[in-house]
């Protein structure tokens, strides 16, 4: 559809994982050599629901994983795993057809060791590591379809 001109639409989002130490009450499926759960998500910013223009979020996960390549396509955009290893997660996501607009992709490091001045004490205490950021989607000049989605409540 036609593009609105001198426009530029924007939504927030968040993504990053969260990590915790497994316990020794572990599930016997897990392999012996993982040590932490986590979870990489992206998602919007006080509970916003981004599927309306949101199509699909692929998770590019190690390659020691099976599948490493994990497409989830509907709300919550995120993907559990367990592991003994830090590496980098790429996260592309599709927007909508009526957007017309091209996937964009961020980078997250995924961590599992807590880290900074608490360190210690957070690894003592097995707690919950969380490493995020916020960015927002930028959209330029967007089809009259996407602003109607973006702007109807
Ligand atoms: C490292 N460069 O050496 C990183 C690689 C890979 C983490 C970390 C595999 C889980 C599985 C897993 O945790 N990979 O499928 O068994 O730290």
């Amino acid at each position: 559809s036609k593009r609105l001109k001198n426009l530029q639409i924007c939504r927030p989002f968040v993504y990053g994982n969260m990590a915790v130490p497994l316990k020794e009450d572990r599930s016997p499926d897990i392999p012996a050599d993982h040590t932490h759960s986590w979870t990489v998500f992206l998602k919007g910013v006080n509970g916003d629901d981004l599927s309306s223009f949101v199509k699909r979020v692929v998770f590019k996960l190690h390659e020691t994983y099976p599948n490493s390549s994990r497409s989830i396509e509907e709300p919550p955009f995120e993907v559990t795993e367990t592991g003994w290893g830090e590496f980098e997660i790429s996260v592309r996501v599709y927007f909508v057809p009526e957007a017309s607009e091209k996937n964009v992709v961020m980078y997250h490091h995924l961590k599992l060791h807590p880290y900074g001045p608490e360190a210690e004490q957070q690894k003592s205490e097995g707690a919950t590591v969380t490493s995020m950021q916020y960015d927002e989607f930028v959209f330029n000049e967007p089809t009259e379809a996407l602003f109607e989605i973006l702007t109807k409540k």
